[in-house]
């Protein structure tokens, strides 16, 4: 049973209507990632960060999973390979269209986490900062989101399988933050062999063996058509 790990980004949810992130329409045009994707500024303005996470939370629960996201979970569930899907998305798409065996490297807009003591809950519709932790009792609630300069979940889980893989896919994401933007690098490494599904060549598009450019509710399910044929 080969053992697939397949890293996800923002362009599998684009076509669900989740917006991604450097295109022309992307959320960084709107927002500096300093003001709503870091620690520094939760600490400035934790408002203008609960309406950045609130609004994405509304569009997350209102998009569906589609024909990338059900390819994935299709290939897992025919159970020939072991599959590992490892998202930077915080979108739920992927367990929506029945994912199973799933890492949320950067955390999810479903979560809410205590910056007081640690704990964890189902995050409320509408997150603010008076919202008390139900462990501890502080107002300290944000979103469980892996923020710039914060570490990222699960990594030596995701290094172990990387290095352990028969094979390597990267869909839907540029290649620009790290450390994701770095596994096809430790896959080459690993000497695994590395495949790129993406709308366009990404950052790091020369360090993959096979890249395949278009949509991704068109090359994934063609791609998985292919692995299930095999
Ligand atoms: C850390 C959660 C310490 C929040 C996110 C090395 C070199 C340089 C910098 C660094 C480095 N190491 C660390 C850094 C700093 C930093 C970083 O990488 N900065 C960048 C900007 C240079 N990294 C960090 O701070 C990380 N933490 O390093 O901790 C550490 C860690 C490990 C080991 C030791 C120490 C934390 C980074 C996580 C930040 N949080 N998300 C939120 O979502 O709001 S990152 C966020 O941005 C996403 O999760 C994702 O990771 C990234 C966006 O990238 P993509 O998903 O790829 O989206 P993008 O829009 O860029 O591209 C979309 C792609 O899809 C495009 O290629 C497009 O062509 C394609 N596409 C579009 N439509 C379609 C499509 N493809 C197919 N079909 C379509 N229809």
């Amino acid at each position: 049973m080969a053992r697939i790990v397949i890293l996800t980004g923002a362009g599998i949810s684009a076509e669900s209507g989740i917006r991604t992130f450097r295109a022309s329409d992307g959320l960084w045009e709107e927002h500096r990632i300093e003001d709503v994707a870091t620690p520094e500024g939760f600490a400035r303005n934790p408002a203008l960060v609960h309406r950045f996470y609130n609004q994405r939370r509304a569009a997350a629960t209102a998009a569906e999973p589609n024909a990338a996201h059900r390819a994935l979970a299709r290939l897992e569930a025919a159970g020939a390979h072991q599959v590992l899907i490892v998202t930077q998305n915080v979108d739920d798409l992927h367990e929506r269209a029945g994912s199973q065996n799933l890492i949320h490297m950067h955390g999810t807009l479903n979560g809410a986490l205590c910056a007081a003591c640690g704990h964890r809950w189902s995050a409320p519709a509408e997150m603010n900062k008076t919202q008390f932790c139900p462990a501890c009792g502080k107002p300290a609630t944000r979103p469980d989101i892996v923020w710039f300069g914060e570490m990222p979940y699960r990594m030596e889980e995701i290094w172990t399988a990387l290095r352990a893989a028969d094979l390597f896919v990267s869909i839907g994401t540029s290649g620009n933050v790290y450390p994701a933007a770095g596994f096809v690098a430790d896959a080459m490494h690993a000497g695994v062999p590395t495949l790129e599904l993406n709308l366009e060549p990404s950052q790091g598009t020369r360090m993959f063996d096979e890249a395949r450019h278009g949509p991704a509710t068109q090359v994934v399910p063609a791609w998985v058509d292919e692995m299930l044929c095999a």
